[in-house]
């Protein structure tokens, strides 16, 4: 019976883009009476270093608020592609140093790797603000206890999943570019943005079986773990869902779906999404060299 429940819920979630009224859209077009204040933010997913990378509108994303704390929940630079050819633009450099600049200014950053940045596991510590861990424990204004994680831990549960090997591979690659041109298209006829990869994985039935067992399997952890929650990120999907006693939060990713996961100071959590807009949509920054810490991380 759960079964049930649970596919229908996937397919809700996987329809391109949720309706408006299930979102709280954050566009960075329109004026804000101030920047909004949350307890915590979680991030995920940027791969910095890839050409699909949407580090221009995550900065405009980060102007539009101010947090106590902040989840970077794995994949935030990727240093598997940087190994395969380094693509760094100047927005990559803007991040890491705005990330720092809050940092110093009181913002509590947690850092926890995920695969394509598993080469950050050798420097885990504390850094002033910054704590680099494999795994977190957070507690709600509200008193609820979640395990936060990148979710890559169960890639070898979940295995002979055809779209899993698809996010390494060429052809998301291919889609991704297309999807590139293909906005770009639509922002010039003055249309707004719209994902044609998020809306093939959401057509493919392979694809909405394997978010229902990372689901399942992300879900189970956080159940042995005693926590009433869990916050991951990974498969680009993002979602708020419940499974009976655990609460699934997923905080997709800034390639594609431009989202993430807001603590308001009641303990109540809610998925924004950044929205490119024809007018709004942020101009890739020009190439520059990677940091010298970067290239050492990936070994080059
Ligand atoms: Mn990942």
């Amino acid at each position: 019976m759960l079964d049930n429940v649970t596919r229908q819920r996937t397919e809700k979630i996987l329809f391109p883009y949720p309706p408006a009224e299930e979102t709280n859209w954050l566009d960075g077009e329109e004026p804000l009476d101030g920047p909004h204040r949350y307890r915590t933010v979680w991030i995920s997913d940027l791969h910095m270093g890839t050409p699909s990378c949407n580090a221009e509108g995550l900065l405009e994303f980060l102007k539009t608020f101010r947090c106590d704390k902040l989840y970077i929940v794995g994949d935030f630079i990727d240093f598997w592609a940087l190994r395969r050819s380094v693509h760094w633009r100047q927005s990559f450099n803007d991040v890491l140093q705005k990330l720092l600049r809050r940092a110093r200014k009181g913002t509590q950053i947690v850092y926890i790797p995920g695969n394509h940045d598993e080469f950050v596991t050798n420097i885990l510590g504390r850094y002033g603000n910054i704590r680099i861990c494999e795994n977190d424990l957070h507690d709600t204004a509200d008193g609820r206890r979640l395990l936060v994680l990148h979710g890559h831990e169960f890639d070898g549960v979940i295995r002979h999943m055809k779209w899993l090997a698809l996010l390494g591979d060429l052809g998301y690659h291919l889609l991704l570019f297309l999807n590139r041109y293909f906005n770009r298209l639509r922002a010039r006829l003055g249309y707004d943005y719209w994902s044609l990869s998020a809306f093939v994985k959401g057509k493919v039935k392979n694809a909405v079986n394997f978010v229902s067992r990372f689901e399942k399997a992300v879900v189970k952890y956080a159940r042995l773990h005693d926590a009433e929650g869990v916050v991951c990120g990974h498969i680009h999907t993002a979602a708020i869902k419940r499974f009976k006693d655990i609460e699934y939060y997923n905080t997709g990713d800034w390639v594609e779906s431009h989202t993430a996961l807001v603590e308001h100071y009641d303990g109540t959590i809610e998925l924004v999404r950044w929205r490119r807009t024809a007018g709004a949509s942020a101009t890739r920054t020009h190439e520059t060299p990677a940091p010298a810490e970067v290239m050492a991380l990936a070994g080059l």
